[in-house]
C-alpha cells in the first residue's frame, strides 16, 4: 500500500484549502494529505477539520502560533516520518502548485537521474526548459530568478529553481538531512533544505512545472522573509568558502 503523503501548510487559506485538497485527492488518489495550520484567524483549520471528517486520508495538524512556513514543514516532516510515510510531498495551498502535475514529480523520483543514480529529491521547477509562470508580476519573477541565481552561486547548488516550494522527498532523504539542523523559519527554508541536501550528498532532479499566481487570498511574503533568506544564504556561502579553503590546505575534517 502506498504511504505517499502531501503536506500542505496553511495560514488564512479559507478560500483555497478545500479545492486544493480535493484536487490532490483526485490527481493522486492513493496519497494521504496533511494540512498544517497555524491557528489561521480566518478559520482555515476548522474547514480542514471538516475535510478530514469526510475523508480518512486527510489529517490536520494544528499549531498554536504562526512562526513561518519552515517551522510548519519541519513539524509535519517529523510527524510524517514517525508514521512511516514515504515519499513526502510539499505543496502550497494557494493553487500555485498544480496537483495535476504531482504524478510527473512522483514519476521522476522513481526514474534514475541523467547519470543513472537513484533520485532522492524532486523539485517542481519554474526555471528550467518547459517550466512556466502564469500571471506573476515581473517584479516577483525577477526577485525569484535573482534569489535562485544568488543561492546557486553562493552555495554552489546545481538546482536552477532553488526557492521552489513544490517538492518530493524520499523519507530517507529527510532523515539524511537531519531536520534538527535546519533552523530557517521563513521563505529561506527552501534554500536551507537544498543546502543541507547538498552537504548530505543527495541526488536532486528538477521537473518543469506551471506555476500559477494565487487567485484568492493574500500572499504571506514580506521584506523580512526575503531579508532572512538573503542574510542566511550569504552566511552559509561564506562559511562554505572557509570550509573549502580549509579542505584545500589539508585541514578539512568531515563535511
Ligand atoms: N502553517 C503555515 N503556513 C504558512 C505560513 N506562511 C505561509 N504559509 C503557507 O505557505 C504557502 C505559501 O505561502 P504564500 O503566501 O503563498 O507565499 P508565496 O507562495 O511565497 O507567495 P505568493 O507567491 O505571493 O503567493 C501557503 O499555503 C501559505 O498559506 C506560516 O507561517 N505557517
Ligand atoms: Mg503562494
Amino acid at each position: 500500500m502506498s504511504r505517499a503523503l502531501v503536506v500542505i501548510p496553511t495560514y488564512n487559506e479559507r478560500e483555497n484549502i478545500a479545492e486544493t485538497v480535493a484536487r490532490v485527492r483526485a490527481a493522486v488518489p492513493e496519497a494521504f494529505v496533511v494540512v498544517v495550520d497555524d491557528s489561521s484567524p480566518d478559520g482555515t483549520g476548522y474547514i480542514a477539520e471538516g475535510l478530514a471528517a469526510d475523508d480518512g486520508a486527510v489529517h490536520v495538524l494544528h499549531r498554536t502560533t504562526k512562526d513561518g512556513l519552515g517551522a510548519a514543514y519541519l513539524d509535519a516532516f517529523g510527524w510524517a516520518l514517525e508514521r512511516g510515510h514515504d515519499p513526502i510531498v510539499q505543496m502550497d495551498a494557494d493553487g500555485s502548485h498544480l496537483p495535476e502535475q504531482l504524478p510527473s514529480l512522483l514519476a521522476a523520483l522513481e526514474a534514475p537521474d541523467a547519470a543513472g543514480r537513484p533520485v532522492d529529491i524532486v523539485i517542481g521547477s519554474r526555471w528550467i526548459p518547459g517550466g512556466t509562470i502564469e500571471n506573476w508580476p515581473k517584479r516577483r519573477e525577477l526577485l525569484s530568478r535573482w534569489g535562485s541565481a544568488y543561492a546557486r552561486t553562493m552555495l554552489r547548488l546545481s538546482t536552477r529553481d532553488a526557492t521552489a516550494g513544490y517538492r518530493v522527498f524520499r523519507a530517507s532523504a529527510l532523515r539524511a538531512i537531519r531536520l534538527d539542523d535546519v533552523h530557517t523559519r521563513g521563505y529561506g527554508f527552501q534554500v536551507d533544505m537544498l543546502w543541507h541536501a547538498r552537504q548530505a550528498g543527495l541526488v536532486v532532479v528538477e521537473v518543469p512545472i506551471t506555476f500559477v499566481e494565487r487567485v484568492r487570498g493574500r500572499s504571506k511574503m514580506s521584506t523580512m522573509i526575503v531579508a532572512e533568506a538573503m542574510l542566511k544564504v550569504t552566511g552559509w556561502g561564506i562559511a562554505g568558502l572557509f570550509r573549502r579553503s580549509d579542505a584545500a590546505s589539508g585541514r578539512f575534517v568531515g563535511s
